[in-house]
């Protein structure tokens, strides 16, 4: 009997072993850019400039073109890159603590400048790589380990819906929120991010992709009751879709 294959692995994707706790949904944005990159044909004309957290480690899954910044820097050193090199594409891989925190301002002034390169901002509700901390990103009332008590409004705030915020700037020209937990929402959000390198192709300015990933090992809930939470404390907060296009 003939089989006939259906799908395979990237070869962009590196036949090893993952960095990411099980459950991490870092892996599944890896899988939606080397996709992209080979559908859209443009592997030899990407550049990843990428933050500090976990993902650095994932880094090493891809074997596309890629380079770091400082913690928070990623949006700044793209600027410089992408100014260099005007017709490469350009994203930055952030975190939420990364791109939300110590990067908000490079954020916020890349995207007011209207830069032409694209973000990526995994949220994951909290600083995952030093051990699941707070972040700008995390609900009101969830547990991590600098708020074991929740979140509370009194003692830290609300938190930042970045796509939202980003969404307001004239140099935005593309913001939406994407999830990955089901079939569906890995498909939406793929769309999301082909839309934005589309944009950044047309020479369209700033766009912002904010794609939502469980983060199993700080949710201190166990893994089957990972989508319940999601849709109990993150959604609720985050809604997905598109907030900008021009
Ligand atoms: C200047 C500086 N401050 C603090 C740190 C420590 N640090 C490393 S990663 C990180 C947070 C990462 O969180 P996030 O960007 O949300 O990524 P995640 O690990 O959750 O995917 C921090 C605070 C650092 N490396 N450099």
């Amino acid at each position: 009997m003939m089989e006939e294959i259906v799908y395979q692995r990237s070869k962009y994707l590196r036949p090893m072993l993952t960095y990411y706790c099980a459950g991490c949904q870092h892996g599944i944005v890896s899988k939606i850019l080397v996709e992209l990159a080979e559908e859209m044909n443009i592997v030899n004309n990407l550049a990843i400039c990428y933050g500090i957290g976990c993902y650095v480690a994932g880094t090493m899954n891809l074997d596309l073109d890629m380079f770091p910044a400082l913690h928070g820097r990623a949006c700044a050193v793209a600027t410089g890159f992408k100014r260099m090199r005007p017709n490469q594409l350009v994203i930055t891989y952030q975190g939420d603590g990364d791109c939300a925190s110590i990067g908000l301002g490079d954020t916020l002034q890349a995207a007011a400048r209207g830069e032409n390169f694209t973000t990526i901002m995994v949220n994951n509700q909290n600083y995952g790589c030093t051990g699941g901390q707070l972040a700008p990103t995390t609900p009101i009332g969830m547990v991590t380990n600098t708020s074991p008590y929740g979140r509370s409004v009194e003692a830290q705030g609300y938190p930042i819906r970045m796509a939202e915020l980003v969404a307001n700037l004239d140099g935005c020209r593309y913001a939406a929120r994407g999830a990955l937990t089901t079939p569906a929402q890995i498909r939406q959000a793929k769309k999301y991010v082909r839309r934005a390198l589309e944009l950044q192709q047309q020479g369209h300015g700033y766009t912002f992709v904010e794609l939502l990933s469980a983060c199993p090992s700080t949710y201190k809930v166990p893994f089957d009751k990972v989508k319940a939470f999601q849709e109990e404390h993150v959604y609720p907060v985050f809604p997905t879709g598109v907030f900008k296009e021009e």
